[in-house]
């Protein structure tokens, strides 16, 4: 049964889209969103996007581009007033002058950019293009809109329970044992369990074990909502039935919990993702190769709960309240530089694996969606290196200060030749149920972990025809050409 506030809701969003359409007949408008989980490569990512447009990076795949009809591309200002514009020319700065990556950022940004172009049949367009670039961790928020305090708490708990979550857990479940739902409500017991709940949290997204699914989202960044009562809660071991007794600590949770809801999570769905065209969603899956095969199967887990949010098919929790606008997707595996090009084809088929069963049920719902390996930009070059008889196909780069690799350790200046190791040919048995399929960080020293993917340095910037620094990357045409081609036809 739809509820008032839902018909409202819907409403809203139907007259803001209606709005929004009559605008985009006189002034078409596409407005992508940029996600991914923190450090996944977003800011990195938004960077070369526009940097590559703006100063024509070579761009082969890209169609419009490359066959010569986009007449320029500029930047005009930012549209929304409440969202801080991107600060693309500190970004570039840094990037090609001190070959430093961005700093991170940890909350919501906006870029307006015009292409002009002329279209197939020759005449001369303008589009639209508002970048928006939100954490990953808000959108596995959205669940929480239809979950109960009590069905979210049940959920979590089981999580927690499991390898390798139980041991980083061990000192909240300690603080658990002694609270009981039916006792008062108190201030002082909320924030202790508030404060070790979100430490596990931060441990299980320590690179050691690189886990993805951790929501709440504002509890890892809280913004300027840090230390507030909608942040203030944790999961309780309730009862399988009943209510919160009136005065309780489960009471007070609850509140919260849906305080959470109405503070944080629905005002990001309608003012944000309700008004997206296109997506790509950036997953550092390299970075789960590194912490191991329980980090991988997370990933899968969160990449799950992401394609529900967009899967707004008759059965979906959201079809009460949105109709979906969204019509492409882009998953994309980031920072393939760190690895040689025989093995760009195996992380795209990983990420495909691992999106798959997800994806068949989005595009039951009538979005397109396809699967990527990229490096927004590319920090290294490839070469042959010799042990023994065999010739690795390996990596040329120069590995950032504090890196290490066995004994060694670097000073971010030198170049140094590297096998990370090569990606399985087959994804699947990585996803078996098996413990062992390969060593990571989070069970094996670093000295026998199977895979090492070290942070490189941003390479020196190339130049274009007309004497410009471009920045190099590997795909990001294609990237290109399935978000926009179809709109600059
Ligand atoms: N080699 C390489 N490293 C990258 C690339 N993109 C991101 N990184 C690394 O990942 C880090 C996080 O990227 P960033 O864009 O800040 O992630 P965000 O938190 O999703 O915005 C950067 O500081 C770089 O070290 C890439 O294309 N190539
Ligand atoms: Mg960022």
């Amino acid at each position: 049964m739809p509820t008032v506030s839902t018909i409202l809701e819907e409403a809203r969003l139907a007259a803001q889209a209606l709005a929004e359409y009559a605008g985009g007949l006189i002034n078409p408008t596409v407005r992508l969103g940029v996600t991914g989980l923190t450090r996944a490569g977003k800011t990195v990512f938004m960077t070369a996007l526009v940097h590559n447009l703006l100063h024509s990076g070579r761009l082969p795949v890209f169609e419009a581009l490359s066959s010569g009809r986009v007449a320029r591309a500029r930047l005009a200002p930012q549209p929304d007033d409440a969202v801080p514009r991107f600060d693309y020319e500190a970004h570039v700065q840094g990037l090609i002058d001190e070959r430093r990556w961005p700093e991170s950022t940890r909350n919501i940004s906006e870029l307006r950019l015009v292409i002009d172009y002329q279209s197939g049949r020759g005449r001369a367009r303008a589009l639209t293009l508002d970048i928006v670039d939100y954490p990953g961790e808000w959108l596995l928020d959205l669940p929480l809109i239809e979950k109960s305090y009590a069905a979210w708490s049940a959920e979590t708990l089981a999580l927690s329970r499991q390898a390798p979550r139980a041991q980083l857990a061990a000192a909240w479940h300690a603080h658990l044992a002694t609270t009981k739902p039916a006792d008062g409500e108190d201030e002082q017991t909320a924030l202790a369990a508030a404060r070790l709940f979100t430490e596990y949290l931060k441990a299980c997204r320590d690179e050691r074990y690189a886990l993805s699914l951790l929501p709440p989202g504002r509890f890892l960044m809280p913004g300027d909502l840090a230390g507030s009562p909608a942040l203030t809660f944790a999961p309780l071991e309730l009862p399988g039935e009943g209510r919160a007794p009136s005065g309780s600590l489960w009471g007070m949770m609850e509140r919260r919990y849906d305080a959470y809801k109405d503070v944080v999570v629905r005002p990001f769905f309608h003012d944000h993702f309700a008004r997206l065209d296109r997506q790509i969603v950036l997953v550092d899956t390299l970075a789960a190769f590194n912490a191991g095969p329980a980090a991988l199967r997370d990933l899968e887990g969160a990449l799950t709960a992401i394609l529900d949010c967009f899967r707004a098919g008759r059965r979906s929790w959201l079809s009460n309240m949105f109709r979906p606008r969204i019509d492409r997707i882009l998953f994309a595996a980031t920072k393939a530089d760190h690895v040689h090009h025989v093995n760009h084809d195996r992380l795209e088929r990983i990420l495909g694996r691992m999106t798959e069963r997800a994806v068949s049920r989005a595009q039951f719902a009538g979005a397109t969606i396809d699967v990527v390996a990229l490096a927004a930009v590319r920090a290294t070059r490839e070469a042959l290196v010799a042990r023994g008889r065999e010739r690795l196909p390996s990596i040329l780069g120069i590995p950032a200060a504090g890196e290490t690799a066995g004994r060694e350790s670097f000073d971010g200046e030198t170049e140094a030749a590297m096998f990370p190791g090569d990606l399985p040919d087959d994804p699947e048995p990585l996803f078996s149920r098996e413990t062992g399929v390969f060593k990571g960080l989070a069970t094996a020293d670093a000295g026998e972990a199977d895979y090492r993917f070290l942070r490189f340095r941003p390479p020196a910037a190339e130049t274009n025809p007309a004497g410009h620094p471009v920045l190099p990357h590997i795909r990001l045409d294609r990237a290109l050409q399935f978000l926009l081609g179809d709109r600059l036809a």
